[in-house]
């Protein structure tokens, strides 16, 4: 099939890019633009309706024969005026040219993942990359695309594929002892190694969707400050505060940046035992925000605070209230004492949940496939077992680097991406 999108950004612009990719891209942009300029360079040309040679813009034409090409088809790049106008011009002309239809969003990624021209793990770094908002979430989703985590993948792959070999040879070798003991014997050091390599992967942080920030919930007891900590915090008024206690029923979210790290700051209804049945909803759904934190700021006792791996102790009102006790940190939303010290704190903290930047990180169907991985790679005393459980190894490592990957995991990366990409 052949598409076309419009995969330059929200018109109107100074120019337009509008994609074509497909077997019939050279036919339908020849009935277009005249004859195309040659492979790879940029050609001035008028642009008119098939049907009824309506000049519709002057515009730049560029032909990429497949398979050299971003999709790995034909592709025919138009640089068009940016309007509105002009644009949907050419997406009318173009999808009247035979075989020639509207992309779905991320069906030129699609079409490149299909033809091997980038695998599941880029396509992903590419998805992140349109989307990255900070610094840190761009070089992460660049060290995605280049394929760093591909070549490890690829490393563990020939690993199965040299296993695998090794244990349908041992299927042949039924019977004979000294050949089998010899072979096992070297299927178990392979299989050792493998598992290793596999361990270590799993390792790797898991990387959250970029969308997302990192959660840092506020929680305590009812009128400690949570509110006024959170306003401080992000610098202005957005959750309500009174001396009220229980003033917090909902779930307040707040996204900010810091130093180029997307936060999501949290503030909830104040813990205590109550007969409200609306604070106590908001109680309950305190404590599933309090589960959910990646960092959480507890302002209540020190010895009160719930386990959490990522905890910060915070004094809080300390213009009023003199901090004993254990605490990390003590501030005042009021005079902004220790505010800056607490961002601090929290950045420090929030390095060690990311990845570094230019470091690798695992997505969720990443871990889940690697984990199946690890469940099959066991020794198994039976030979046609153990060449079944590297298969069905080898098949989840598949969905990762293949073009084979599986249509659900596919469709849930490319419902994110835009049209055009
Ligand atoms: N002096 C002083 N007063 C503060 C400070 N922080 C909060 N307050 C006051 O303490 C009262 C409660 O503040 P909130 O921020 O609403 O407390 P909360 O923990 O969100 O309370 P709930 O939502 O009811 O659980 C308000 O009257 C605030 O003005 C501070 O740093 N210094
Ligand atoms: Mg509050």
């Amino acid at each position: 099939m052949t598409i076309v999108a419009l995969s330059s950004g929200r018109l109107p612009a100074a120019i337009a890019i509008l994609r074509l990719s497909g077997p019939e891209a050279h036919a339908a942009a020849t009935s277009i633009a005249g004859a195309l300029p040659s492979p790879r360079q940029a050609s001035l040309r008028n642009l008119r309706h098939p049907h009824t040679a309506e000049l519709i813009d002057r515009g730049l034409v560029l032909w990429f024969p497949g398979p050299k090409s971003a999709t790995g088809e034909d592709l025919v790049e138009f640089h068009c005026h940016g309007s509105r106008a002009v644009v949907e011009a050419m997406l009318e002309a173009l999808t009247a040219c035979p075989g020639v239809r509207l992309a779905e969003p991320g069906e030129f990624t699609r079409q490149s993942l299909r033809n091997g021209i980038m695998d599941l793990t880029e396509a992903e770094g590419l998805g992140d990359l349109l989307e990255a908002e900070t610094e840190g979430q761009r070089k992460a989703a660049l060290s995605l695309l280049q394929g760093g985590l591909h070549d490890r993948l690829d490393a563990l792959r020939e690993r199965l594929i040299n296993l695998s070999a090794m244990a349908e040879a041992g299927i042949d070798y039924v019977g004979d002892e000294d050949e089998t003991s010899g072979h096992e014997a070297a299927i178990g050091t392979e299989l050792d190694a493998a598992r290793e390599a596999v361990r270590r992967l799993l390792e790797l942080p898991e990387r959250r969707p970029l969308r997302d920030g990192i959660r840092v919930v506020l929680a305590g007891p009812p009128n400690v400050g949570k509110s006024s900590l959170l306003n401080a915090l992000l610098g202005n008024e957005r959750a309500l505060v009174s001396a009220e206690a229980g003033t917090t029923r909902d779930v307040v979210e707040a996204p900010v940046q810091i130093d180029g790290t997307a936060y999501i700051l949290i503030d909830t209804a104040g813990l205590r035992d109550t007969d409200g049945a609306v604070e106590k909803m908001g109680i309950e759904r305190a404590g599933g925000e309090i589960e959910r934190s990646d960092i959480l700021l507890w302002l209540g006792a020190p010895e009160d605070a719930p386990s959490h791996p990522c905890l910060i102790k915070v004094a809080a009102k300390t213009d009023i209230i003199e901090s004993h006790g254990h605490y990390d940190i003590a501030v005042s939303a009021k005079t902004g004492d220790g505010i800056a010290e607490l961002i601090e704190h929290i950045r420090l903290k929030s390095n060690r949940l990311l990845p570094a930047a230019d470091g690798l990180s695992l997505s969720r169907h990443h871990v889940a496939a690697l984990q199946e991985i690890e469940k099959q790679l066991v020794s198994e005393s039976d030979p046609v077992i153990f060449a079944e459980k590297l298969r069905a190894a080898r098949h989840a490592l598949d969905s990762l680097l293949g073009a084979h990957g599986l249509e659900d995991v596919l469709d849930r990366i490319f419902a994110r991406f835009c049209l055009g990409k």
